[in-house]
């Protein structure tokens, strides 16, 4: 069977404080598959997509700004339930309230801006991953 697949992103921040290889890292010591890995300058029409859901949204405009702010790493990564393991791995949306042990509660905090800068994406769901994964490995 055909292992599932999620599109992780180590955004800005996490490419700037130099977390790229430490959030790879768990995900490979958690036994997930790095399938594919690249860094990606977005564009505003890539990211625009990818966060279509949250058009509208207070934090849209800012969110966009952020991830525009530097390079991205966009990685495929394969294994059972990995949408799901992944996610687990990330943590909580909010960095100040994610459980310590995750990427998040680990190495995020809150910086006092309008977007909360949280180092990683996960896909949440196999529609979004099929997506995601097109828009960032097309
Ligand atoms: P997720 O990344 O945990 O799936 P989403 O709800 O999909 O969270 O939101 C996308 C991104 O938008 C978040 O990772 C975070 O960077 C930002 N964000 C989400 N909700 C808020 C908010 O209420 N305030 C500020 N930024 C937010
Ligand atoms: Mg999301």
């Amino acid at each position: 069977m055909h292992a599932e697949e999620t599109l992780v992103l180590v955004k800005p921040d996490g490419v700037a404080r130099g977390l790229t290889g430490e959030i790879l890292r768990r995900i490979e010591a958690k036994g997930y598959t790095i399938v594919d890995l690249r860094m990606v300058t977005a564009s505003r029409e890539l990211l625009e997509a990818h966060y279509e859901e949250h058009q509208g949204k207070p934090f849209f405009e800012p969110l966009v700004e952020f991830m525009l702010s530097g390079p991205v790493v966009a990685v495929r990564v394969a294994g059972n339930r990995v949408i799901e393991g992944f996610r687990s791995l990330a943590g909580a949306t909010d960095p100040t309230a994610a459980a310590p042990g995750t990427i998040r509660g680990d190495l995020g905090r809150d910086w006092g801006v309008a977007v909360q800068q949280n180092l990683v994406h996960g896909s949440d769901s196999t529609l979004s991953s099929e997506r995601e994964l097109g828009l960032w490995f097309a």
